[in-house]
């Protein structure tokens, strides 16, 4: 399966809204009123301990997720890789689904910068059981690397968004435990999983030992990402940040943004979800498009273009003349997300538009 590089805006595209974009939610730009809280939002060096705002940022993370602690970090990826790098030891194997973030888009670092190998599996929707996993977990011998660290995604972004069940969830975890192996969840979208399960987040995370989630995705801050965990995971999550150079100084002017997104955003991700699934159910009407549109349920839609007889980047090539972006996952496979930069018309907008390229 070949990546194909997702498709960047020109300068004067940056700055008009000539062009409905969807990439990615990662290319929401902040709110007035986030703007706002960056501009008056109190600092100080984080690294000493002393940004009173990245503080209130990173308690209210641990109260929301009901946790011992968390920790602001710049991004995902970092975020994953450091709770990587705590949980396990170099040589171990991490078991994680074959479309995984942490294997397909973080530049090896669970090798490069853990020695961990990863396992895969693939899970229908992205979605993995116990039942499978437990076939992956190698019993003792002298040969077989173990298994340091189970890691799951949810919504899992490259299976269409998709949601595992608390109870898929709570059982991996509880087995996992029983054989000592902790539980890492790539949340970097867990708030639209929280969504779509009608579940505070809180209660959808709780059995996992580390969970890492992004801000500056559908809850649209500029930058940034958490990990929330116990107090020991995060002191030590700490010094691994600071390691990578992830240590920052005045990070407040971002953390006051963070705050917006953490406890305001959340309530607006059912919008688009709505806006996802009407874009999902118009392209399901055009015959060449692959696409099952219950499998919508956040704010990714996928959808195969084989039958098209284009590819996937001829397909986003022509989309773009039209003024609609979006990404890759394969050579058949196109992705679109949907997210508070982009309004229900402007979904109808691009079905309209994909629909005269692809119809
Ligand atoms: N996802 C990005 C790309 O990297 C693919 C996107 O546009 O969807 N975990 C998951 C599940 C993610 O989707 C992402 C980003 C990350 C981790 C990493 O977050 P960042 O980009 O902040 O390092």
């Amino acid at each position: 399966m070949t990546k194909t590089a997702t498709q960047l805006l020109e300068p004067q595209e940056r700055t008009t809204k000539s062009v409905i974009d969807l990439r990615s939610d990662t290319v929401t730009r902040p709110t007035a009123a986030m703007r706002k809280a960056m501009a008056e939002a109190e600092v100080g060096d984080d690294v000493y301990g002393e940004d009173p705002t990245v503080n209130r940022l990173e308690a209210s993370a641990a109260r929301i997720f009901q946790r011992e602690a968390a920790l602001f970090v710049p991004t995902g990826t970092m975020g994953n890789q450091i709770a990587i790098k705590v949980h396990t030891r170099p040589g171990q194997e991490i078991i994680c689904e074959e479309r995984a973030h942490i294997l397909d888009w973080e530049m090896g670092m669970p090798a490069l910068f853990s020695g961990c190998v990863l396992r895969t599996l693939r899970g229908d929707d992205g979605i993995l059981t116990w039942a499978e996993i437990k076939k992956k977990i190698p019993s003792y011998s002298y040969a077989r690397a173990q298994t340091g660290l189970i890691e799951i995604e949810n919504t899992h972004n490259m299976a269409g968004g998709t949601v595992s069940p608390v109870e898929v969830m709570e059982e991996v975890c509880n087995a996992a435990h029983d054989r000592g192996i902790p539980v890492h969840l790539d949340g970097a979208r867990v708030f639209n999983a929280a969504v779509a399960l009608k579940m505070p987040v809180a209660d959808v995370t709780h059995k996992f030992d580390s969970v890492m989630f992004c801000l500056s995705k559908g809850l649209g801050a500029p930058v940034g990402s958490m990990l929330v965990g116990s107090r020991s995971f995060i002191d030590q999550a700490r010094s691994v940040r600071k390691a990578l150079g992830g240590g920052m100084r005045q990070a407040g002017v971002l953390a006051a943004a963070g705050l917006i997104a953490l406890e305001e955003m959340p309530k607006r991700l059912h919008e688009d979800h709505a806006n996802a699934r009407l874009l999902a159910d118009a392209l399901a009407k055009i015959p060449t498009l692959g696409i099952n549109p219950e499998k919508v349920k956040t704010n990714i839609v996928i959808f195969d273009v084989s039958a098209t007889g284009m590819t996937s980047d001829e397909i986003l090539r022509r989309l773009r003349d039209q003024n609609v972006i979006g990404s890759a996952v394969s050579d058949s496979i196109v992705r679109l997300l949907t997210h508070m930069d982009v309004t229900r018309a402007d979904c109808e907008q691009a079905a309209e538009i994909i629909r005269k390229v692809c119809g």
